[in-house]
């Protein structure tokens, strides 16, 4: 298997997330993407959505098949932020940072987000689908008013356009060497790489925990564990939080 291959367009999709997940659910092999110009109902995690307009970003969705256990998949999204800072940066020569569990920051606000979905019967993983949205070519004006202040793009940041179709192509090739890594020798490399990626660990966060729904954690981010899973320390102690928001400016609503 190669991720890009096949490498389907479409021009409107609702998302490529369900475009694929259909696909998926009659038998397309793993490594297969679906790419849209724009999506109308882009999806972000926790039912939120993701501004897909067209002619500015990157809308795709990757099938896997992977040989994992349930609580491991979240390292599946981790990989492929380390996966996108290096294909960006290799076109761009722009490096973005990582912030748990599936944002890339330029200049702290956000430049791209990820949404794994897994499929499962019981413990049994059928396949698990990684939706990738790159802002690549907006201007301010581009962004709604309420992300004008969050979200920001390549060309906003290095002040020229890219090409999207070239640059996917480097995201999909980084991404297919680093999963191929995974799959043969383990995690460990590529977990280096997100640590050294990541903007956040030694500093003082406050993580909205989606999981246990209580109130935002404050601490220290002190490392990811072998799930990928963010440690923190508290006053109270250590927190493992599996699936969270994290807000970097402590005490400041930023989310
Ligand atoms: C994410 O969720 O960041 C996951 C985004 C995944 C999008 C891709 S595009 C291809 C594939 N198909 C899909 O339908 N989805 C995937 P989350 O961390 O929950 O962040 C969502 C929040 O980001 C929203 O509530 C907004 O505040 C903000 N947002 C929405 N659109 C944005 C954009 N284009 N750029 C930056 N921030 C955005």
């Amino acid at each position: 298997m190669k991720i890009g291959h096949p490498l389907i367009y479409k021009n409107i999709v609702d998302s490529t997330n369900i475009v694929l997940r259909k696909l998926a659910g009659s038998g397309a092999e793993e490594g297969t993407v679906v790419w849209a110009e724009q999506q109308m109902a882009g999806r972000g995690r926790h039912g939120r959505g993701w501004e897909s307009p067209p002619g500015k970003g990157l809308w795709f969705s990757v099938l896997l098949r992977p040989e994992l256990s349930l609580p491991q998949i979240p390292l599946l999204t981790l990989v492929s932020a380390v996966s996108l800072v290096r294909g960006i940066s290799r076109m761009t020569g722009f490096a973005p940072t990582i912030k748990w569990p599936n944002d890339l920051l330029a200049n702290g606000k956000k430049l791209a987000g990820i949404l794994a979905e897994v499929q499962s019967e019981g413990r049994e993983i059928k396949h698990v689908v990684v939706g990738i949205g790159i802002n690549v070519n907006h201007t301010l004006s581009d962004f709604p008013p309420q992300l004008a202040d969050w979200a920001t793009s390549l060309r906003l940041m290095l002040g020229r356009p890219w090409n999207r179709r070239a640059l996917l192509e480097s995201v999909l090739e980084q991404l297919d060497k680093d999963y191929q890594e995974v799959r043969q020798d383990g995690f460990d490399r590529l977990l280096q790489l997100w640590r050294a990626h990541c903007c956040m660990l030694g500093q003082v966060v406050r993580v909205t925990d989606l999981v246990e729904g209580t109130l935002p954690w404050q601490g220290t981010a002190l490392d990811i564990d072998q799930n990928g899973a963010l440690i923190l320390m508290t006053d109270a102690g250590r927190r493992i939080v599996r699936a969270g928001d994290v807000s970097l400016s402590a005490g400041k609503e930023d989310e």
